[in-house]
C-alpha cells in the first residue's frame, strides 16, 4: 500500500533508539506528566483537575479501567502519568472551530498524520460536510438531528444502520444509546470491546458463568502468586503497578510472560513514594518467560503437565475437592492433557524449559493465584482458547472463587466494561431485551446484529449506509485500514459524537456530521441541575464521575442529550414509541431509574451511585456459583495452535508505546522501550536482522499475505529489540493496514492483530 493515512512526513522523523529501560515510573513519570499538562492546559484548570481526577466526589479518569482503592485515596493525587496525559488530551485548551475548517480543507487535513490532527485541540461547533463539498461547514444541532433522521428513515431496514460505541462512554448514554437503537429496530451496537476483550467475555462466560474477572484490589494484593500475560501494564494500567508492588511487600511472586521485555514488568518506582523512588524502586517479575507470540496455549499447557507431573509424584497439587464440587468436564481434560507432548509444548512455547519448570515450582507452592492479561491474550485466532486455558490452569489449583485468587481480564478502555452491562453488544440475550422493551414499553428487535468486524464487511459490501460512532477513531482503531476507509466511504451519511479531531472525519461518507461532545472532565448541566454520570471499572465497581471544568465551547451536548436529540427527530413517526428522551435527559436520575428497572445488581442504584467509592455488581464466580450450563465451573479442552513458520516469514504482533491513548497520539516517543521520535518501527530480534542483512534504522517494507490478497506497509525501519526469534513488533496503528480484515477469531469475530504473519524487505 502507498498511502498508509498514518504516514508522517519523513522530514518530521529523526528516529533514535537506545536500550529499552529496565524500570518503570519513578521521577521521569512524573516530569513527564507535568510537561504534558503543562504544555496544553492552563495552570488554574490543570490544578483543579487533577485534584478532582478519581477523588470520591470528582470524576473517573479518562484513561484505562484500572480501579481506585475502595478505602483510602491520597488527597494530593490518584492517578498516574498517563492518567494525567489522557486528561490533559482531554481538557487541552487547543480549539478546532469554525474557523478552523473554513481554513483548512479536506484534501490538506487528510495529508497530516494521526499524531497533528489529535493535538488540533476540542472540536467546538456541530459540522456539517455536504456531498462533494470540500469543507466542514458549521450547523445547527436541530439541522444536524434532522439530517440523521432524514437518512436512517430513509433506509429500507434499520438494520442498514451501524452505531458504533467506543468505551468511555458513561452508563447513562449507553443505555441511552442502546434503547434508541433498539426502537429505531436494531441491534447493529457493535463496539471497542469487539476488537479487545471479546474472547475474555465469550471465554470466561462459557467456563464460568459470566463474562467479567472476579478479583479486587485486595486480592491482587493478598496472592501468593501473580501470572501478567500478555499484558503491558506500565503503560495500559499504570497504577496495577501499586497493587503489584503491595503484592510483592506482603510476599507475593511475580510471573511476566510477554514476548517483549517490558520495563514496567521488570522494575517499578512508585512516584508517591520518594524513599522507595532513591533506592531505585522494586523489582516486580520474580520470572520473566518470553513467550513467542502465540506461544501462550503451548506454554499453559507445558505448565499444567509439569504441575500433572508433581501431582503425581507428591500430590498437594490438584485441589480436588474443589473440582469434585464445582466443576464439571474433569475426565475429558485429563484424557485430552495426557495426550499431549511435553517436548512439544516446550519448543512450540518457545520459552526454555529450565524458567518453565521454575515457574511451575513457584506456582506449585502458592495456591492463592491470579492470573491477569489483557491483548496480548485475546486478539488471537484462538484468543477464546488462550483464555480457557487460563481457566483450566486455575481451576486445577481451585484458585477461583476464595481470597487472592481468580481470573483478572483488565479491561482497556474507562467504561468498556459498563458499556455491556448497559446492553451495548449486537447480541444482547432475551432477557435484557424482554426487560428493555417492558421498561420503554416496546418491542425490540431480536435478530443479533453486526459486530465490529461484520459491520465494516457490510458497509463494504453496501448492506449499510449509515454509519454513527459514539466516540472512537473507528478508520484508525479497526484492521485492514484501506477495506475500512472504502467501507466508510460507501457510506451515504457517517456520524461521529467526538471530543477531539481524528482521521475518521476525514475517511467519511457522501455527507458527513461531526458533533462535538462533553469529555469527562467537564460540568454537564442539564434542566434539572449539574449531572454526573456513572462508569463501571475493570473490577466491577459501579461508581460516580462529575466533571469539574468548564466546558470548552457552550457549543458542545452531552452524549445522552445528543442521543435524545437524533432519537427524537428519527422516531417522531413511530407511532408505538412514546419515550420522553427530554424528560430522561432533563435528570440523569430517571435514565438510572430505567437502567434499575432493567438490569440486574442495579438495585437502589440513584442511592448506591452516590456512595464514596460505589458499589459491586454481583459476580457469581467469587462465591463459586457458576451460571454455565453445567452450573458449574467448565474445564475445557483446547488445541494447540499451529506453530510452524514458512521460511522468510515473521510473526508480528501490534503493541501500544507509552505516549498514545489507542488512536490518540500523545507524543512520537516510547520511553520505556528506548525509542523516541518514531513511530514506524519494527522491533526485531538481532540474529533475525543480521540474518537478512539488515542494519538498525535500516528502511524496510513489511507485507502480510492473507487468503491470496497481500498487504503492505512501506519504509518503516528495523529496530534490534529483546524479543524472540521470528517474532516482531509494530505499534497500533501504523501498522493496522497489515492486519486483514477476514482473519479473525472465529467464535467473536475478534480481529487477529497480535499474530500476523508477514515478511519483510528492504525498501526500495
Ligand atoms: N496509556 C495507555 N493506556 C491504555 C491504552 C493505551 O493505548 N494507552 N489502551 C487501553 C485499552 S483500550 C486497552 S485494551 C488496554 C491494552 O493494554 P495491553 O493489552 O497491555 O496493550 P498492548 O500494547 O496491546 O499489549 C499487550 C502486551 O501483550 C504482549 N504480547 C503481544 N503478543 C503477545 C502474545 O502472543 N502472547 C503474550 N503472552 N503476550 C503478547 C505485548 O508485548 C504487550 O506487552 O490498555 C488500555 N490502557
Ligand atoms: N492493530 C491493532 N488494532 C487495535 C488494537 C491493537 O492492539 N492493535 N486494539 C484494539 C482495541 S483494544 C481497542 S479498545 C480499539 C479502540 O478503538 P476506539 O475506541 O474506536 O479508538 P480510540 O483511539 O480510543 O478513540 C479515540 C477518539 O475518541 C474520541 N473521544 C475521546 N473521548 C471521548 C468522549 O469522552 N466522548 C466521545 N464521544 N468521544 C471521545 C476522540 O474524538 C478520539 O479521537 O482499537 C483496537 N484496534
Ligand atoms: S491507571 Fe488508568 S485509570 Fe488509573 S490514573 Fe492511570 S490511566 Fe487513569
Ligand atoms: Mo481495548
Amino acid at each position: 500500500m502507498s498511502d498508509n493515512p498514518h504516514r508522517y512526513p519523513p522530514s518530521a522523523e529523526k528516529l533514535k533508539w537506545s536500550d529499552p529501560k529496565s524500570n518503570s515510573v519513578g521521577l521521569p513519570a512524573i516530569i513527564a506528566s507535568l510537561q504534558h499538562m503543562g504544555k496544553y492546559m492552563d495552570v488554574p484548570s490543570a490544578l483543579k483537575a487533577s485534584l478532582k481526577m478519581n477523588q470520591k466526589d470528582g470524576f473517573d479518569c479518562p484513561g484505562c479501567a484500572w480501579p481506585d482503592p475502595d478505602d483510602h485515596r491520597s488527597p494530593i493525587g490518584e492517578y498516574c502519568e498517563n492518567g494525567i496525559k489522557a486528561l490533559a488530551e482531554e481538557a487541552t485548551n487547543a480549539k478546532v472551530d469554525e474557523a478552523f475548517f473554513k481554513k483548512y480543507d479536506i484534501a490538506t487535513l487528510s495529508s497530516w498524520p494521526e499524531f497533528k490532527l489529535g493535538k488540533s485541540g476540542r472540536i467546538t461547533h456541530p459540522m456539517h460536510l455536504a456531498e462533494g463539498a470540500s469543507h466542514y461547514t458549521p450547523i445547527s444541532w436541530e439541522h444536524a438531528f434532522k439530517k440523521i433522521g432524514t437518512h436512517l428513515n430513509k433506509l429500507d431496514h434499520p438494520d442498514e444502520a451501524i452505531f458504533y460505541t467506543s468505551g468511555r462512554t458513561s452508563n447513562e448514554a449507553a443505555f441511552l444509546y442502546g434503547a434508541f437503537v433498539r426502537a429505531y429496530g436494531t441491534n447493529n451496537l457493535p463496539d471497542c470491546s469487539n476488537m479487545c476483550h471479546e474472547c475474555s467475555g465469550f471465554g470466561l462466560t462459557q467456563t464460568l458463568g459470566i463474562g467479567k474477572g472476579s478479583v479486587t484490589l485486595n486480592d491482587i494484593h493478598e496472592a501468593e502468586i501473580i501470572l501478567v500475560i500478555g499484558q503491558n501494564p506500565g503503560t495500559n494500567h499504570p497504577r496495577m503497578m501499586t497493587a503489584l508492588e503491595k503484592c510483592k511487600e506482603n510476599g507475593g511472586k511475580i510471573v511476566a510472560i510477554n514476548p517483549l521485555k517490558e520495563a514496567g514488568l521488570i522494575k517499578y518506582t512508585n512516584p508517591q513514594r520518594p524513599l522507595k523512588m532513591m533506592s531505585g524502586g522494586v523489582a516486580i517479575a520474580d520470572l520473566y518467560l518470553q513467550v513467542q507470540i502465540n506461544g501462550d496455549v503451548a506454554l499453559l499447557k507445558a505448565i499444567i503437565l509439569l504441575l500433572l507431573k508433581l501431582e503425581k509424584e507428591h500430590g498437594n497439587i490438584i485441589d480436588h475437592e474443589f473440582i469434585e464440587e464445582h466443576t464439571s468436564g474433569f475426565e475429558e481434560f485429563m484424557n485430552a492433557i495426557s495426550q499431549e507432548d511435553l517436548q512439544k509444548c516446550i519448543a512450540d512455547s518457545g520459552v526454555s524449559e529450565k524458567l518453565i519448570r521454575e515457574s511451575v515450582s513457584l506456582i506449585a507452592a502458592r495456591p492463592k493465584m491470579i492470573i491477569c492479561w489483557a491483548m496480548g491474550i485475546t486478539q488471537h485466532e484462538n484468543g477464546v482458547q488462550n483464555v480457557r486455558e487460563i481457566v483450566n490452569l486455575l481451576l486445577l489449583r481451585g484458585a477461583i472463587g476464595k481470597p487472592g485468587a481468580g481470573p483478572c481480564p483488565v479491561r482497556g478502555h474507562s467504561n468498556v466494561q459498563g458499556d455491556r452491562t448497559m446492553g451495548i453488544w449486537e447480541k444482547m440475550p432475551g432477557t435484557f431485551l424482554d426487560k428493555l422493551g417492558q421498561a420503554f414499553d416496546f418491542e425490540p428487535p431480536r435478530k443479533h446484529g453486526y459486530a465490529t468486524v461484520p459491520a465494516i464487511r457490510a458497509m463494504y459490501e453496501g448492506k449499510a449506509k449509515v454509519f454513527i460512532g459514539m466516540g472512537g477513531n473507528f478508520v484508525s482503531a479497526t484492521p485492514d485500514t484501506d477495506y475500512t476507509a472504502t467501507a466508510l466511504r460507501n457510506c451515504h451519511l457517517t456520524v461521529h459524537v467526538s471530543t477531539k479531531l481524528n482521521r475518521s472525519h476525514l475517511v467519511h461518507g457522501q455527507e458527513a456530521l461531526i458533533l462535538p461532545t462533553l469529555g469527562r472532565s467537564e460540568i454537564d448541566l442539564q434542566q434539572s441541575g449539574y449531572q454526573f454520570v456513572s462508569v463501571e471499572n475493570s473490577m466491577g465497581i459501579v461508581h460516580n464521575s462529575k466533571g469539574v471544568l468548564a466546558p470548552k465551547s457552550p457549543h458542545l451536548k452531552s452524549e445522552p442529550a445528543i442521543i435524545a436529540g437524533i432519537a427524537k427527530v428519527t422516531l417522531r413517526d413511530k407511532k408505538d414509541i412514546s419515550i420522553d428522551w427530554d424528560l430522561l435527559t432533563a435528570d440523569y436520575d430517571r435514565i438510572r431509574d430505567k437502567i434499575e428497572e432493567v438490569i440486574p445488581g442495579f438495585d437502589a442504584y440513584n442511592e448506591r451511585v452516590r456512595l464514596g467509592s460505589g458499589f459491586y455488581l454481583p459476580n457469581g464466580v467469587k462465591e463459586r456459583v457458576f451460571k454455565t450450563k453445567t452450573g458449574k465451573a467448565i474445564f475445557t479442552v483446547n488445541k494447540r495452535p499451529e506453530m510452524t513458520l514458512s521460511p522468510g516469514t515473521f510473526r508480528l504482533t501490534t503493541v501500544r508505546a507509552h505516549d498514545q491513548y489507542n488512536t490518540t497520539l500523545y507524543g512520537l516517543d516510547d520511553r520505556y522501550r528506548g525509542i523516541k521520535n518514531g513511530r514506524e518501527v519494527l522491533l526485531m530480534n538481532e540474529l533475525d536482522m543480521s540474518e537478512i542483512n539488515l542494519w538498525p534504522g535500516q528502511e524496510i517494507d513489511v507485507t502480510s499475505v492473507y487468503e491470496g490478497v497481500s498487504r503492505s506497509v512501506k519504509s518503516f525501519k528495523a529496530v534490534p529489540y529483546d524479543i524472540p526469534r521470528s517474532c516482531v513488533a509494530a505499534y497500533f496503528p501504523e501498522a493496522n493496514p497489515l492486519v486483514p480484515i477476514h482473519l479473525i477469531n472465529r467464535e467473536t469475530h475478534t480481529p487477529v492483530s497480535k499474530n500476523i504473519i508477514v515478511s519483510i524487505v528492504k525498501s526500495a
